[in-house]
């Protein structure tokens, strides 16, 4: 049985990747920090088939302790603080735990005298590339804007391929935040670990991947724990109006939705709505991430689904599933959700992914901004005290 540590269990992608790894027969190890507040739900459905440990990537002692204590066949790094926005505000431990904790990694492998036998999985990400793309790799001069309307087999061949902006592995990068910055540091600190002293690491160049799981200060599961919410409140003031026997609409002001016999409810509040993303779902990318490693040979792929839309996208996508053509008065532009330095557009091409390790993405945009929207607007509706008691 192949043996699996995650550092970052606890996250988005740490509880699905130790969800793939129990399903293929893995003992799992996950480690997890100490802190004064649970972090297990997001993998409380697997605790029984998987181990915890107390570590932290910061800290170079438990790391190399853990790493030789449990011998594991493989090691994926997910740990981060993987907030962009926060990582202006808090540069500091964001290069500590995001590229120091990945040193510390690395070390850990090389002096654990199986240096050999382990493989080594590092989360890095399109934020490196920030403001660089690739433009006119592809030199047809035939179809024009083909993103989202062919199949990636068509997308990829010379054929269909025009001036299309992308990142690839060959794309160099510009990275525009320290969260981005300390992200580089760390895959390049694999790329010389792996070429100085032969340690099998491989770095998967994510794009954005979300799911019902995603961490709620993301801007996707920000808009779909919103939507959840509002259609609480909407149902609760329809419920008012019906007692009432009235059919008062909401009216608005500046920042809140009011209803004449409900508590009113507070707007979305947002930041830049053009920025483009390469969204796919985190389900698909742990997939990948395991294929890495089950090659001979070391390497770094981009792994994206090759559409990109805007988080104006998202929010059309994601409010039509609740029926709502015009969200523009329940949202509110916030200068306080606006990046220092932003990253406007990201749109990978996975081609090496598909070609070497035979992974494509399975979930589209849109079925991911309906699945986040069912989620949460069901979690929301359990949390009605009258459903509860039925
Ligand atoms: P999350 O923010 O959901 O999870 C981060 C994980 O890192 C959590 O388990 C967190 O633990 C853990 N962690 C943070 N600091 C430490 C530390 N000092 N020691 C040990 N563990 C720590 O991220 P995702 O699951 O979304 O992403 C996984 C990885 O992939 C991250 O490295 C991220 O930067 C990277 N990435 C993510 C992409 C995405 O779109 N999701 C795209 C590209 C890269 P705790 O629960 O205690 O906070
Ligand atoms: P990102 O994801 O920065 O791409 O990093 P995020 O969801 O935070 O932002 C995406 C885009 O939306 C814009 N935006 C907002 N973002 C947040 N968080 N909150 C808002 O209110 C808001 N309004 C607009 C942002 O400016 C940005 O352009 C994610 C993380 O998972 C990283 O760890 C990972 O490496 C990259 O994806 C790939």
């Amino acid at each position: 049985m192949k043996k699996a540590i995650i550092f970052g269990i606890t996250g988005q992608d740490g509880s699905y990747l130790a969800e793939l790894l129990v399903k293929k027969g893995y003992s799992v190890v996950g480690v997890t920090r100490r802190v004064s507040v649970p972090t297990l739900e997001r993998i409380s459905h697997v605790l029984p088939k998987i181990k915890i440990i107390e570590g932290d990537i910061t800290d170079a002692f438990s790391v190399s302790n853990i790493i030789k204590e449990e011998q594991p066949d493989e090691i994926y790094n997910l740990a981060a603080q993987s907030h962009v926005g926060t990582s202006f505000k808090q540069p500091s431990l964001t290069w500590d735990i995001t590229a120091g904790g990945v040193l510390n990694i690395l070390e850990a492998i090389r002096y654990s005298g199986r240096k050999d036998n382990i493989r080594f999985y590092q989360a890095s990400s399109s934020e490196m590339f920030g403001k660089n793309f690739t433009e006119n790799k592809f030199l047809s001069p035939s179809l024009k804007n083909v993103i989202g309307t062919v199949t990636l087999d068509e997308k990829y061949s010379d054929s269909v391929c025009d001036s299309v902006k992308f990142q690839d592995e060959d794309t160099p990068f510009m990275p525009q935040s320290p969260y981005a910055i300390a992200k580089l540091a760390a895959h390049h600190l694999v790329r010389n670990y792996r070429e100085g002293y032969g340690i099998h690491g491989s770095c998967g160049i994510l794009f954005n991947h979300e799911s019902e799981r995603r961490g709620e200060n993301f801007v996707t599961r920000k808009i779909t724990k919103w939507i959840g919410e509002f259609e609480k409140w909407s149902k609760s003031h329809e419920d008012a109006c019906q007692y009432h026997g009235d059919h008062d609409p909401f009216t608005f002001t500046e920042d809140d939705i009011v209803s004449q016999h409900v508590s009113s409810f507070k707007k979305l509040r947002l930041g830049n709505l053009d920025a483009k993303r390469d969204w796919g779902h985190a389900e698909d990318y742990v997939n990948a991430m395991w294929l890495m490693l089950q090659q001979e040979t070391p390497d770094d792929y981009v792994v994206a689904t090759g559409e990109t839309y805007s988080v104006r996208d998202f929010l059309d996508a994601a409010f039509a599933r609740v029926g709502i053509d015009d969200w523009s008065s329940l949202v509110v532009i916030d200068p306080e959700f606006y990046r220092p330095a932003e990253v406007d557009y990201l749109l990978g091409i996975p081609k090496k992914a598909k070609c070497a390790l035979g992974w494509e993405p399975q979930i589209s945009f849109k079925q991911l901004a309906e699945r986040m929207v069912d989620s949460d607007v069901e979690e929301a509706r359990l949390q009605r005290p009258d459903l509860q008691r039925v």
